[in-house]
């Protein structure tokens, strides 16, 4: 399946979700957002029984989107593949016209798990474990939209076996290719994710680094007990520097998908 991921589709992706003005958690055009996103799903899914497109409420108008592939042999086991829809800038906090395009942080994370989503869907691909892909809200206010779907599956006692997070995968900063961030994850699962790249992506180099905070929605599902990864796009303090800025547009990437598509490979071999 790896040959079919196409880096203009992520692109693509990338540049309709960075065109709305912005993808704010409290605001109707993050509401919006979140809406398309969900309609563009359910066209992927479309003619598949097995799978399913649900938005997931909050208490601000944003919802996350979690697009469902019902596992074959084991469908209560569920693996998670997720970003976070949402973007922040003052002006956005400030006004509903206020520039937020968040094309690294995270349009690139949502394109990039899309990618995957796309390729697993279209070759009629049937997952023995259920795969759930998660477009969270809320994450810029402190990972709101994670944190209550995290705390919903965990007091319903249901088995994740696994979270993997993307969130900013497209501006390579660094010599190596993916930075597995180390605190806030399962050292278990990222050795597992570390031996994935190795065996199916030996062209990748892969290297460890830590975050020092809850940095994005992997801390969620750790927080609730469950192994989380985050695979990031650069060491610490040589990510993206545009983030949280109206600067976060494709052009900082050169309007390219190369280091993104890296991604999607790893994220297409851990699904
Ligand atoms: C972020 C994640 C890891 C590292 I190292 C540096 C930066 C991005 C995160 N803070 C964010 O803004 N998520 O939305
Ligand atoms: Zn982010």
């Amino acid at each position: 399946l790896l040959p079919q991921l196409q880096e203009s589709e992520i692109t693509a992706t990338i540049g309709k979700l960075a065109s709305y003005a912005n993808r704010y958690y409290k605001n109707n055009v993050g509401a919006r957002a979140s809406n398309e996103l969900a309609d563009s799903w359910r066209a992927l899914a479309a003619g598949r029984s097995d799978v399913t497109v649900s938005q997931f409420a909050h208490s601000f108008v944003q919802k996350s989107v979690i697009l469902e592939i019902r596992g074959t042999v084991a469908p209560n086991e569920i693996v998670v593949i997720g970003g976070h829809l949402d973007s922040i800038t003052p002006q956005a906090m400030f006004s509903p016209t206020g520039k937020a395009p968040g094309a690294d942080d995270d349009a690139s994370g949502i394109a990039t798990l899309q990618e995957v989503m796309r390729v697993l869907l279209q070759t009629g691909y049937q997952p023995e474990r259920t795969i759930q892909f998660i477009g969270y809200a809320g994450e810029e206010a402190g990972l709101l939209g994670s944190k209550a779907i995290a705390k919903a599956y965990a007091t319903q006692g249901r088995n994740v076996v696994g979270a993997l997070q993307l969130d900013m995968t497209a501006y390579q900063g660094s010599s190596s290719d993916i930075t597995l961030i180390s605190d806030y994850t399962s050292t278990a699962q990222d050795d597992f994710v570390a031996a994935l790249a190795a065996g199916y992506l030996p062209e990748l180099s892969v290297v460890r680094d830590v975050c020092g905070y809850a940095c994005s929605d992997h801390a969620s599902w750790t927080a609730n007990g469950y192994r989380a990864s985050f695979p990031f796009e650069a060491a610490f303090g040589e990510d993206n520097p545009h983030i949280h800025t109206t600067k976060d547009k494709l052009v900082k990437f050169d309007n390219s998908a190369a280091h993104a598509i890296k991604f999607a490979r790893l994220a297409l071999a851990y699904a």
